[in-house]
């Protein structure tokens, strides 16, 4: 075990509420419906994707400069909530563990969809962890594909058969076993049942743990 990859929302900062509110908000504003059910399938997916999600739901065909207008209207939503979001807003156990693994050397990387990456890293102050971040401003292709990840395992220098993935989404795990690498889902294991071992939340980790639940499975 020489790298451990996170994925941002839902697994280091709980901005999946966020990402709801503001995409319910324009979903209800073009007359279409918009459930924790729809959201659930949106995690990990690209901006454009989730904006597709909702179209096509409602059925309703637009021009490109009408989507552009309607990503940037839910981003400016998006980012007011995240600007007015606490530092303490970070995941139990998160800063805990990133510094417990930086004192075993296993690199950090951060494997997130999220084109606003950065600027949720340094709002919870935890930037200083990361030795490579891999965010939606460098990709180009989307969760499932695993992009993302093996771009992440090639900046830390390691082989995806040494490096965690951590992931809350389906389409992140799908990404995270297609390229590889030993997958640990956050979240619920009905939903998450390609991981190799599913938690409810970072809780319980350290290096010692991490490295038995590694070697174990
Ligand atoms: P943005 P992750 C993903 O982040 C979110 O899960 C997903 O809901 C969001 O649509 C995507 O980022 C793009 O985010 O609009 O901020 O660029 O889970 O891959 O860290
Ligand atoms: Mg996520």
């Amino acid at each position: 075990m020489k790298a451990c990859i996170f994925d941002l929302d839902g697994v280091l900062v709980d901005t999946a509420k966020y990402h709801f509110v503001a995409w319910k908000r324009l979903a209800n504003d073009l007359g279409v419906s918009f459930t924790e059910h729809d959201n659930e399938q949106l995690k990990g997916l690209s901006r454009d994707a989730s904006l597709a999600y909702i179209l096509n739901k409602g059925k309703i065909s637009a021009s490109a400069s009408e989507k552009e207008v309607w990503k940037e209207q839910k981003n400016s939503w998006y980012l007011e909530l995240v600007n007015a979001m606490p530092e303490d807003e970070v995941l139990p156990n998160c800063k805990e563990l990133l510094h417990n693994l930086k004192q075993h050397n296993v690199k950090i990387g951060l494997g997130s969809a999220s084109k606003n990456a950065k600027l949720i890293l340094d709002r919870v102050n935890i930037t200083k962890y990361f030795d490579a971040i891999i965010d939606g401003t460098v990709t180009s292709k989307s969760k499932p594909d695993p992009e993302v990840f093996l771009l992440g395992a090639q900046a830390l220098g390691t082989h995806t058969n040494e490096c965690i993935v951590f992931e809350d989404a389906l389409s992140g795990v799908k990404a995270a076993k297609t390229g590889g690498f030993f997958t640990v889902g956050i979240g619920e294991p009905a939903v998450l049942s390609e991981a190799d071992v599913v938690l409810p939340n970072l809780m319980t980790l350290n290096y010692e743990e991490l490295k038995k639940i590694f070697t174990e499975n």
